[in-house]
């Protein structure tokens, strides 16, 4: 990697590497803070050799954010994954920004945390912060049945980057929460995924990540709703969570990218022997049935929309009006900014029916939200089926109703079928097997789940990629294992 001269600053936004922990944020002139990130460092460290990827590697190729600019803000390299550089970085500070919704509208942004407001951004940051480790709990175990050596190396670029968006939550505790923050920094580490005793704050990330086709749908799913929240985070009066989430954002592109062509080559290898073999039982074959496939779609899908609150919640009113959570895309919405006489049409239960109601749009902008990732869902699925209608086939995968298997918000009392129809406990519990990946579906595809660590080979589960990363072929050594 290029670094400056001896002595030279680091040229711009860009990060130091010679830096104990490299960053864009001026750390060296804030001694104090800078004592208390490096001695969180150790504990991070030991917290990612002990609950991080468990595969043994000698190095990796990967990408590590060096700089903030719209050009060449990545390196990419083979790195030993222990030597991996996590850094802080906040993009370019805008200094005539100001705030674009709430009470406080039009107010220049805060460089600071009001007191009044402290809990609340304490609150959204240590939410968002446990997602990014959960993550890597949750694929810890992927790495040894990976099907090639390209998509080990796209696991392992993604754990590494929720490690440095983890940093980046902690960065924001530490330089402006004091000893709370820093608390709280300590906390990030010690709750786990799936852990009985302190589980990770949210449902999704508290599920198992067993096999590659659930690291897939999670990497498109999940990680969307990742991109959603941290889009509203984007628009915060807070500047520095602001800036933080606008870079987090850049990376997190490659997570969904790497979610979206993961399902695309497995439905495309599946579509492949469907047409071959004319069947719809791709199982002698090795590969995943479309049937599979919808069950697994069926059951991220719901999860992650269980990860946008209750459709009506006073807490997203309450953000808003501060300025501390905007919306998507706040400043290309045609209204006042501010809500106060608006109204939404949310989601309810009606006469015991999926249904909706109006409500005041302050409280309802969960729902605006989760509308807005709804959306962008469809788009995957749009993806999938152009390949199952380029290869003839009739099938076709579909997103379920909003009302399936929810745990949280309106329709968590209910139970409901993936078109929608309310069923009582006792059908759900009868049917709930043909919508849901079952102990059957997930031994199948785990059974399927075996190493291919040779370079350009691929597991006949999975297409191979139309490209590798960083203009190299899908042949390229991306990992050499230890
Ligand atoms: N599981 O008022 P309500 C990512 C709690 S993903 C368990 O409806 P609110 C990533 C809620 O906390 C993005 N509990 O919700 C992806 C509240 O508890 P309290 C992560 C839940 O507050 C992949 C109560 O239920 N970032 O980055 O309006 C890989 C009532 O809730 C759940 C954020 O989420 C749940 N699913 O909205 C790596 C952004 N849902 O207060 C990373 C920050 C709700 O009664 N967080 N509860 O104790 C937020 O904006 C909001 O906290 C939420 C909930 C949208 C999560």
């Amino acid at each position: 990697m290029t670094v400056p001269a001896a002595g030279a600053p680091a040229p711009g936004n860009r990060a130091d590497y010679r830096e104990k922990i490299p960053n864009n944020v001026d750390l060296h002139e804030d001694r104090r803070l800078q004592r208390a990130l490096e001695s969180w460092q150790p504990n991070f460290l030991s917290w990612w050799s002990s609950m991080g990827p468990t595969l043994p590697t000698q190095d990796v190729y990967l990408r590590t954010a060096v700089n903030v600019g719209r050009e060449g803000w990545a390196h990419f390299d083979h790195v030993a994954m222990r030597d991996y550089r996590w850094g802080i970085f906040l993009a370019e500070r805008d200094r005539d920004r100001r705030i674009g919704f709430g009470q406080h509208k039009g107010e220049p942004v805060w460089q600071q945390v009001p007191g009044e407001y402290r809990a609340d951004l304490r609150r959204l940051i240590v939410i968002q912060g446990d997602t990014e480790p959960a993550s890597v709990e949750q694929q810890r175990n992927l790495g040894a049945t990976a099907p090639s050596l390209y998509d080990l190396r796209n696991l392992f670029q993604v754990n590494v980057e929720e490690g440095r968006h983890l940093w980046a939550m902690v960065y924001l505790l530490h330089a402006y929460f004091g000893r709370d923050g820093r608390e709280e920094a300590e906390l990030l580490l010690h709750r786990n995924s799936g852990s009985l005793e302190s589980p990770r704050i949210l449902g999704a990330f508290n599920e198992e990540t067993p096999d590659w086709l659930s690291f897939f749908m999670f990497t498109y799913f999940t990680d969307r709703d990742g991109k959603y929240q941290l889009g509203t985070l984007k628009e915060s009066a807070f500047d520095p969570l602001s800036r933080t989430c606008e870079f987090m954002l850049k990376e997190e592109s490659h997570h969904m990218f790497v979610g979206t062509t993961g399902i695309d080559r497995v439905v495309l290898r599946t579509a492949q022997l469907m047409r071959e073999h004319d069947t719809d039982d791709v199982v002698g074959f090795g590969a995943i049935p479309l049937g599979v496939i919808q069950k697994y779609v069926n059951f991220h899908y719901s999860v992650s929309l269980d990860l946008f609150g209750s459709e009506t919640s006073t807490n997203v009113a309450n953000y808003f009006t501060a300025g501390l959570k905007g919306r998507w895309s706040e400043e290309r919405r045609r209204d006042d900014h501010k809500l106060t006489d608006d109204s939404i049409l949310v989601d309810a239960v009606v006469d015991g029916q999926p249904g909706r109601s109006e409500v005041s749009a302050l409280v309802g902008l969960n729902t605006d939200l989760r509308r807005e990732y709804v959306d962008d869902c469809r788009n995957g699925l749009t993806r999938w089926n152009r390949i199952l209608e380029e290869a003839d086939l009739p099938q076709r995968l579909y997103l379920p109703h909003v009302a399936f298997n929810r745990r949280v918000g309106a329709f968590a009392g209910i139970e409901a079928s993936p078109e929608g129809e309310v069923l009582g406990a006792e059908e759900w519990a009868l049917r709930k097997g043909d919508w849901l990946p079952t102990e059957l579906d997930k031994t199948y595809v785990r059974s399927l789940m075996q190493p291919v660590h040779e370079r350009g080979k691929i597991a006949a589960w999975i297409a191979p990629p139309r490209q590798g990363i960083n203009g190299k072929p899908f042949d390229y050594e991306y990992v050499h294992l230890a």
